[in-house]
């Protein structure tokens, strides 16, 4: 492969996309699109009881901590902030980091590089990689697929299988939940691990499995628990952090690195929390013992649908073992497929019904995308079901089918989409108020338990459910009389049995900040209603900057 010319000398920067996300524009901003997790993809029908938070563009964040050369990240940028940073520094390598969704907006980023930085190489990366043709939507002189650290260490001639260097990263931002900002205090936020990209379970619509190598493929950038035991040690120290969200797309899968891992935390006393992605088989590799002693506090799992027949759901009762998950204390965030090819208007609602009796603490539900790169888009095209006349900024699976479904009209899978949203709402209350459950559950199970790590880690939880998520109970169970009176007296049974556990705390925080908190959801239900929408600061961060010439 070319190197460039500089080597590591040459000055870097790297890119996420410009905003502003959340409105229409053209570049392929989109209302229903904002840079938020819960609110674009799990929380979006509840109202001010949505969880809104920020994440930073983690792949340039590992990118420029795994290169010597001297280096920029600019994440969030404005169409202002890029153009200055391209003027106010030369750069040798501009790097632009973008998913399919954002192809309007590379395409625009490139261009502005060629006018204002014409001596620049333009590299673009990430998913946008993966669409075909893109080398004749943008201007770039490489577009790189799949991992990125490894291609840019060639790149500058540098050791492409030095160890990894795990950034130090913040995984939430700006957290916000009925109207209030919470607080930014060090440690307050999980840090991000990556221990790493890809998953060999290959399913047929899942991009980040196809993005690096498909089924039986994966790359890993800490194989052994040793290894993610000394980078976790290390963030734990610089950014205080007792709780990790683990983004690996499959992280209960390796057995053997997890339970090693365990052990480690065993020996050092860590009583550390863990959020991970994990497929219901991997999960039932473990018992229930494990996970908790692992830390495991909570899962997100594909629930997609139990006739579609993934491998990874086969001989496993999903309900079921949800709500054993729950009952040990570990929230659920399932995630359902609406559209799957046996979907028909007359068996959706059923469907969805069924997945929403799962009662997981929180519900994704994402349209059936054949997404570019991915089988189901190969087997798409071959069938000639995609159809042509569809803006790749729509193409995020919580809009509209980007594909001629055999029983669902294109209208109708908006309609169900948002039914979903709406129907698990309704049934199931605010995801806060369910996280409350099962943190209470887990609480009374493993207060005694044995093993002080663990005790420790449910003493932790359970500080905010006796404080301030007990007035967020009382305000849940005041404001949802007006969506369903049922669910509104089950908050009301879970507040009684907090303040139960905790008759002084718990009662004391309901009463004094309870009236505040009403006022701020009700203050931002208007908001809502006039249309507000939240966008996330721009950062710029350099690396190796000072030795640069
Ligand atoms: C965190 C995250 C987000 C964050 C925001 C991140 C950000 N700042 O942009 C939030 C929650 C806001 C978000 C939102 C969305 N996301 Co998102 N998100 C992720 C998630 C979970 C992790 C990304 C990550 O950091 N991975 C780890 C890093 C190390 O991997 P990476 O980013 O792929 O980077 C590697 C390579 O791609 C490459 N690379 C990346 N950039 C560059 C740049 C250069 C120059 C080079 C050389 C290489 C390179 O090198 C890196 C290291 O190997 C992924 C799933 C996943 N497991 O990756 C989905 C994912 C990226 N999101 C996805 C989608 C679709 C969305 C949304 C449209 C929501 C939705 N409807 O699903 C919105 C879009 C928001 C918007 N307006 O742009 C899809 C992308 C699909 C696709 N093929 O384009 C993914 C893959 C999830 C999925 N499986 O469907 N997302
Ligand atoms: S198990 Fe999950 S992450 Fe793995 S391929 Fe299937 S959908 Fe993708």
């Amino acid at each position: 492969m070319e190197t460039h010319p500089k080597k590591s000398h040459a000055r870097i920067l790297l890119s996420s996309v410009f905003g502003p996300y959340a409105q229409d524009d053209e570049f392929g901003s989109r209302s229903i699109n904002p840079m938020e997790l819960y609110h674009n993809q799990v929380t979006r029908a509840q109202g001010s009881f949505s969880l809104r938070m920020f994440h930073r563009s983690w792949g340039i964040m590992m990118i420029q901590e795994n290169i010597s050369a001297p280096c920029s990240v600019l994440d969030f940028p404005t169409r202002k902030a890029f153009a200055r940073e391209l003027t106010t520094n030369h750069y040798d390598i501009v790097g632009i980091s973008a998913i399919i969704v954002n192809v309007g907006k590379v395409r625009e980023m490139c261009r502005m590089v060629r006018e204002l930085s014409p001596d620049s190489v333009i590299v673009v990366g990430g998913h946008v990689a993966a669409i075909p043709g893109v080398e004749n939507m943008i201007d770039a002189d490489h577009i790189v697929k799949g991992e990125g650290i490894s291609w840019m260490r060639r790149y500058l001639g540098e050791d492409e299988h030095a160890p990894i260097r795990h950034p130090l990263i913040v995984s939430g931002l700006e957290t916000r939940i009925m109207g209030m900002r919470l607080p930014n205090r060090k440690g307050g936020t999980a840090a991000t691990i990556i221990p790493s990209v890809g998953c060999p379970m290959g399913c047929n619509f899942c991009t980040t499995s196809a993005f690096f190598g498909g089924k039986g493929k994966f790359v890993n950038f800490y194989e052994t628990g040793d290894e993610l035991f000394e980078v976790m040690c290390h963030i734990e120290a610089e950014l205080k952090v007792h709780s990790f969200f683990v983004m690996d797309e499959n992280f209960l899968l390796h057995r053997t690195r997890a339970m090693r891992l365990l052990e480690l935390m065993k020996q050092a006393g860590k009583s550390w929390e863990l959020s991970v992605f994990a497929s219901a088989n991997a999960i039932r590799k473990y018992t229930m013992l494990e996970l908790v002693e692992l830390g495991v506090s909570w899962v997100w799992m594909g629930l997609e649908s139990p006739k579609a027949g993934y491998s990874k759901l086969q001989g496993n009762d999903v309900r079921q073992l949800t709500r054993e998950l729950r009952e040990h204390g570990i929230r659920v965030q399932g995630s359902t497929i609406v559209g799957l090819e046996h979907h028909t208007p007359d068996n959706i609602v059923e469907e969805i019904e069924s997945a929403i009796a799962h009662q997981t603490d929180f519900h994704q539900f994402m349209l059936y995308t054949p997404v570019p790169g991915t089988p189901l888009y190969q087997e798409m095209a071959e069938q000639g079901r995609l159809l042509s006349d569809i803006d790749y900024a729509d193409v995020h699976g919580q809009y509209k089918f980007n594909f001629r479904h055999a029983a669902i009209s294109r209208e109708d899978s908006k309609r169900f989409l948002d039914w979903a949203f709406w129907r698990d709402f309704e049934k199931n209350g605010p995801s806060l108020y369910r996280m409350c459950g099962t943190m209470l559950k887990g609480w009374q199970r493993y207060k005694d338990y044995p093993d002080p790590r663990v005790r420790e880690r449910f003493e932790r939880e359970v500080k905010k459910l006796s404080s301030a998520y007990n007035a967020a109970l009382w305000v849940m169970e005041k404001e949802f009389k007006k969506v369903n009176r049922s669910v509104s007296e089950r908050i009301h049974k879970l507040r009684r049995e907090v303040e139960k556990e905790f008759p002084f705390i718990a009662r004391l925080t309901a009463a004094s900040l309870g009236p505040i908190l009403l006022w701020s959801t009700r203050r931002e239900e208007n908001r809502l209603a006039r249309g507000s929408t939240y966008e996330p600061p721009t950062f710029v961060e350099r690396r190796n900057w000072v030795s640069a010439t």
